[in-house]
């Protein structure tokens, strides 16, 4: 058994897919290849990143994306049944989906797991998260595939704020999750986000473990991150900056013009920060993040 390449959410960009696979020399028979969900809408080519799914005979956890179509494909056959009056609204860009979704599609995202165990290397992978202090068994499904951040209490929230619910996981183990987009993958001590924002313009990241490795400690977790550039901004609003600033805020980006990767360099404090022709319309917005 090769190594094991974690994958973040893709969104259609199969062009950063099949870079990143490159990047990291893929080898299709020998490494495994898993996916935090949220493969497909936003972006330009749901069905070539599907295809490559099945090409590389990939794992996938689901997204909140995933599960929106799949309630309303379960909604629709209920209609056709008899059973339900009315299908679910469903919104222009994820009606665009799943026209476009084949049967193998569908069986696909059918057979996605809410998690899934990479037990030689300590590591769960979901969508969004988990909360802390309670057991996996316990975890709400719906709230796995969308937390983003703890409230007073230490309750689930799926929208920003002061606390990233990564920020409070103990493991074992370790969580590798997506839906929360920034620029820089974001590292806790027994959690690491690698939803680094591709279809906003930012990069495609996958995390990288050898053969039975565990995720290395904060100091060293970038060592097994690899990135590659979006080739250009797919999709409008944008990703926070920084892994900390991006859980409640975001920054706007015009859709046209340098993506993020174009222009920015390493601050101080070592967040990556926006600079030159980007900055100034950038405007922070207080909210819901990006996933
Ligand atoms: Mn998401």
């Amino acid at each position: 058994m090769g190594r094991t390449v974690v994958v973040g959410d893709v969104h259609g960009c199969s062009a950063e897919l099949r870079a990143l696979l490159d990047r990291v020399a893929f080898v299709p028979d020998d490494d495994r290849l898993v996916f935090v969900g949220d493969l497909l809408a936003r972006g330009p080519d749901t069905r070539g990143v599907l295809d490559l799914v099945r090409q590389t005979h990939a794992v996938v956890v689901r997204g909140n994306h995933e599960d929106r179509l799949l309630e309303w494909r379960r909604a629709m056959t209920a209609r056709a049944l008899g059973e339900a009056a009315l299908p679910p609204p469903l919104g222009r860009l994820h009606a665009e989906v799943a026209h476009a979704l084949r049967e193998e599609d569908w069986a696909l995202l059918d057979e996605t797991p809410v998690t899934h165990l990479l037990e030689a290397h300590r590591t769960l992978v979901v969508h969004a998260g988990l909360v802390p202090g309670v057991s996996l068994e316990a975890q709400d499904p719906w709230m796995m595939m969308r937390i983003r951040s703890l409230g007073d209490r230490g309750e689930a929230r799926d929208t920003g704020g002061a606390t990233p619910w990564g920020a409070r996981w103990v493991g074992p183990p370790h969580v590798v999750f997506g839906h929360a987009a920034a620029l820089e993958s974001q590292v806790h001590p027994w959690a690491t986000g690698i939803d680094t924002g591709c279809v906003y313009g930012g990069y495609l990241t996958a995390m990288v473990l050898q053969e039975g490795e565990e995720p290395p400690p904060v100091a060293h977790r970038r060592d097994v991150l690899v990135s590659v550039p979006a080739r250009r901004r797919y999709f409008g609003g944008g990703v926070g900056v920084g892994g900390r600033a991006m859980i409640g805020e975001q920054v706007r980006m015009p859709m046209h013009g340098p993506g993020p990767h174009a222009a920015r360099r390493r601050s101080r404090y070592g967040h990556e920060e926006l600079v030159g022709a980007s900055q100034p319309q950038a405007r922070r917005t207080a909210g819901r993040g990006r996933g």
